[in-house]
């Protein structure tokens, strides 16, 4: 997994080039290459590699997912969204250059993702290139990332009740982690019952994950409390653990983990160690 990321990060270092404007390539370089866990082109690349696929005919899409994802988190982190002024542990994208170049920034990073997929995929019909970039689309569209940021940012200051939560969650996360998976089986050469278990597999991570990033904001909060005298660092934004407790939501997660195995019984062992795994380090990381 660990050389999965590795070769992820080279692609992504030559995907874009620092080239005139200069700026403009400075600031996507600056979010892309700051070092995020590159969960989905993993994914991706792992879900290829089950069905069949080499690493390589999955990597242009893998850094597409990864660009996407670099976007929305520089478009999220903007002040007329969650005004943040940090992330991946530096200072955001409109910290550094500016809100107008970071919005800038991140419309490159979507349409260069699309470009990328579309003109460096080799040895894949372009019928599977197509059905792949569709599925990646409607991740991040109307239906997808963008409809989970519209909800969230309606819901702000709002009563969450759970099915809206998991609305958001569904839409802003979970469905760009099952198109990771899903796009790897597609470009991979994976058949319809393959694509199908792979997609199951991917709505269970990807509600997973985010169970888990709630579980690890309480744990994180409540260390830090410890830390700060009793300053309340708990935000009052909605979370698994305050709708359903803390203990409920960690039997949710071990539920959800135990349903994504599941889904994978269906292929090789061997094969389906890297999802298998990746599924584990999703339902244990600690950041
Ligand atoms: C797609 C046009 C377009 C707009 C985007 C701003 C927006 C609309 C959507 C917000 C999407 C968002 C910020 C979702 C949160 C996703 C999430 C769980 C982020 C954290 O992912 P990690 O933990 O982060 O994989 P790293 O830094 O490791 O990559």
């Amino acid at each position: 997994m660990l050389m999965k990321a590795k070769h992820v990060n080279k692609a992504l270092e030559e995907a874009v080039p620092l080239r005139n404007p200069i700026k403009i390539h400075e600031a996507m370089r600056y979010s892309l290459l700051a070092g995020g866990k590159r969960v989905r082109p993993v994914l991706c690349i792992a879900s290829c590699e089950l069905v069949g696929g080499e690493e390589s005919i999955a990597m242009p899409m893998a850094c597409a997912l990864e660009m996407i994802h670099t976007m929305s988190l520089i478009h999220d982190d903007l002040p007329c969204m969650d005004d943040d002024d940090l992330r991946r542990g530096k200072p955001t994208n409109h910290k550094t250059f500016g809100e107008d170049t970071a919005i800038l920034a991140g419309d490159a990073l979507l349409s260069l993702a699309f470009e990328h997929v579309a003109a460096k995929t080799r040895n894949v019909s372009a019928e599977r290139v197509v059905r792949a970039i569709a599925e990646m689309s409607s991740a991040v569209g109307s239906q997808g990332l963008v409809a989970g940021q519209i909800v969230d940012l309606a819901s702000e200051g709002k009563d969450v009740s759970l099915s809206d939560l998991e609305y958001i969650h569904v839409h802003k996360t979970a469905k760009l982690l099952e198109a990771a998976v899903v796009c790897g089986a597609v470009m991979g050469g994976g058949d319809v019952i393959e694509i199908e278990k792979v997609r199951k597999y991917a709505r269970c991570i990807g509600l997973l994950f985010q169970v888990v990033d709630d579980i690890l904001d309480v744990t994180k909060s409540s260390k830090e409390l410890g830390k700060t005298a009793g300053k309340d660092l708990v935000s009052d934004k909605a979370t698994y653990p305050k709708l359903m407790g803390i203990e409920n939501a960690k039997k949710f997660a071990g539920k959800l983990l135990g349903q994504a195995i599941q889904e994978l019984d269906y292929f090789e062992a061997d094969r389906a160690a890297p999802l298998y795994h990746l599924a584990i380090y999703i339902a244990g990381r600690q950041n």
